[in-house]
């Protein structure tokens, strides 16, 4: 078995139906745990919902249901996302389940046995919206001079007895973390964090009495916990935790928590300030990456451009959605999607680009060889130099993808996918059937191999697609990750099987822009 990689996406909140933002991350967590697979790791990815806390528990009310039915109606078209994505989670984790009960209580047991945790009485501005709260210096004034937090939510004065957590006691500890290791990324996260730390940290209120929506305090059974502590314990709940041995033993500590940029504070101050104080170990990265805006605007219910990542899908096909957003956005920026500009990706990359290229081989190959494959032909010196442009690109995707630069890795794919089709050009095997066709045929075996590579090669990102195609290329479903590119008798082994070619399907359809869309 390789080494272990563990990935967890956020868990979202389930007070709405998934959006753009939440399809993005799912995506890019999937990019990498496929990525990662290819490489031979053993592979753990984690998603799911997070369902208590005031947020739930109002809009709940706002509906006339209770937390729990909209918990669960909610929660469902996550994991519908997921699977309609095509993200292959392992496990997909709800905060109300009882398991996470049990493990998120043994946690602040260990933070109290710690001497971390203090009764106290709590007074603050408090968002609902963002559940936190702010001091009066992070404050801003509203169009009407109404105060707001900082992302621009309201907030109210609120007076409550509170358990509190001694985040000031780690301050050190945090700083030298970040210092000494990858923690946080990218590094304009790492500035914002850094600064944010060394301006000083004040305790944390963690328990709420206000309400009830949440997991119970042990021995303070008036008192629900902060709905972040609850949430941040996810990552362990889903390894077995406070069991220690097995899963936990095997993934803990996690690789990445990939996250937006808005909860970056959360994992990067409190969640190893809690892991600490639990005398666990903390995760080895995390990563907050941008924000995906329509046409350079948040999607928000007020300004009705809210899109449902499913429909998106359906209209241009899951695997242009996951190409498009991984390719456009470079990885921890903001970026923006339009119908436009879905459309000319898809049509410049992979339908004119890659899927020509593969349709062109494979039907020349089919029509001019009679389906049927030859392995024993030399290859001359264009050959080489083709092949070796194709693994340089490999290298470049494969090399970007570890960093998390899909963008980068892509666009050197891409590179080789040009490269492909220059070869085409300027060996015309439609001239050498006629001239030369021994030629004819190494140039299609050469075209032959170098799709089979550059598939496997992306296949992270667009792994239906591919499939597809490595299905009509004769490529053995276990023999698709990146062990399989240092197959060098790939060709002859499937020569002599006696595969042959049937007449081949396109896999990436040229795209039209809907009618109905500006
Ligand atoms: O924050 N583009 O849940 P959430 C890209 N429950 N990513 C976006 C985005 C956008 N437009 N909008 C949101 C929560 N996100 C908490 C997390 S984790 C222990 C608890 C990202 O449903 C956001 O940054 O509001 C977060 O990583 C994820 O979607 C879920 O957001």
């Amino acid at each position: 078995m390789g080494e272990p990689y563990y990935i967890t996406t956020a868990i979202s909140y389930p007070n709405g139906r998934p959006h753009i933002g939440h399809a993005y991350e799912a995506i890019a967590a999937d990019v990498i745990a496929r990525h990662r697979k290819a490489e031979g790791y053993d592979v753990r990815f984690q998603t799911g919902t997070d369902e208590h806390g005031l947020k739930m528990a109002q809009k709940a009310r706002d509906l006339g249901m209770t937390p729990a039915e909209l918990a669960t109606e909610m929660s469902g078209y996550f994991r519908d996302m997921c699977d309609g994505l095509n993200v292959e989670y392992d496990v997909f984790i709800r905060t109300t389940e009882p398991r996470h009960h049990a493990s998120t209580q043994e946690l602040w047991r260990r933070m109290e046995a710690s001497g971390d945790l203090y009764l106290d009485r709590y007074e603050g501005w408090y968002s609902v919206r963002d559940e936190a709260y702010y001091d009066e210096s992070e404050l801003v004034a509203g169009e009407g001079g109404e105060k707001l937090s900082p992302q621009g939510t309201p907030v109210e004065w609120t007076v409550e007895e509170s358990w509190f957590f001694r985040l000031s006691k780690y301050q050190d500890r945090l700083l030298e973390l970040y210092r000494s290791t990858d923690f946080i990324r990218p590094e304009s996260r790492l500035n914002e964090v850094t600064r944010f730390v060394e301006g000083g940290l004040r305790d944390l209120s963690v328990s709420r009495t206000s309400f009830d929506w949440g997991i119970k305090v042990p021995g303070s059974e008036n008192h629900v916990m902060y709905v972040w502590v609850d949430a941040l314990t996810n990552y362990i709940t889903g390894l077995g935790f406070p069991d220690e041995t097995g899963d936990y033993a095997r993934y803990w500590p996690a690789d990445l928590h990939l996250i937006g940029k808005d909860i970056v504070r959360f994992h990067t101050v409190y969640w190893p300030a809690f892991l600490m104080s639990a005398g666990l170990d903390v995760p080895k990265q995390v990563f907050g990456h941008g924000f995906v805006l329509n046409r350079g605007q948040k999607e928000s219910k007020s300004l009705g451009n809210v899109t449902d990542p499913i429909g998106l899908a359906e209209t241009y096909g899951v695997d242009t959605i996951r190409y498009f957003l991984m390719r456009e956005v470079a990885f921890g920026q903001d970026g923006s999607w339009s119908h436009e500009a879905i459309v000319m990706r898809a049509n410049a990359e992979l339908a004119n680009s890659f899927g020509n290229l593969a349709q062109r081989t494979l039907s020349m190959i089919f029509k001019n060889m009679d389906g049927e494959l030859n392995a024993g032909l030399v290859a001359n010196e264009a050959d080489v130099v083709l092949s070796d442009a194709v693994a340089l690109g490999i290298t470049g995707l494969r090399r970007a993808f570890m960093d998390l630069d899909f963008s980068n890795g892509l666009e050197a794919w891409m590179r080789a996918v040009f490269a492909c089709n220059q070869y085409v050009d300027e060996q015309a095997p439609w001239t050498l059937r006629k001239t030369d066709p021994e030629r004819m045929e190494a140039v299609l075996m050469t075209l032959l191999r170098c799709v089979r590579s550059l598939a496997i090669a992306v296949r992270p990102v667009v792994p239906a697609a591919i499939d597809k195609l490595l299905d009509q290329m004769g490529v053995a479903a276990d023999a698709r990750d990146y062990t399989a590119l240092g197959q060098a008798d790939w060709l002859e082994t499937l020569a002599a099987s006696g595969f042959k070619l049937e007449k081949p399907v396109g896999v990436f359809p040229r795209l039209e822009l809907p009618a109905d869309e500006p």
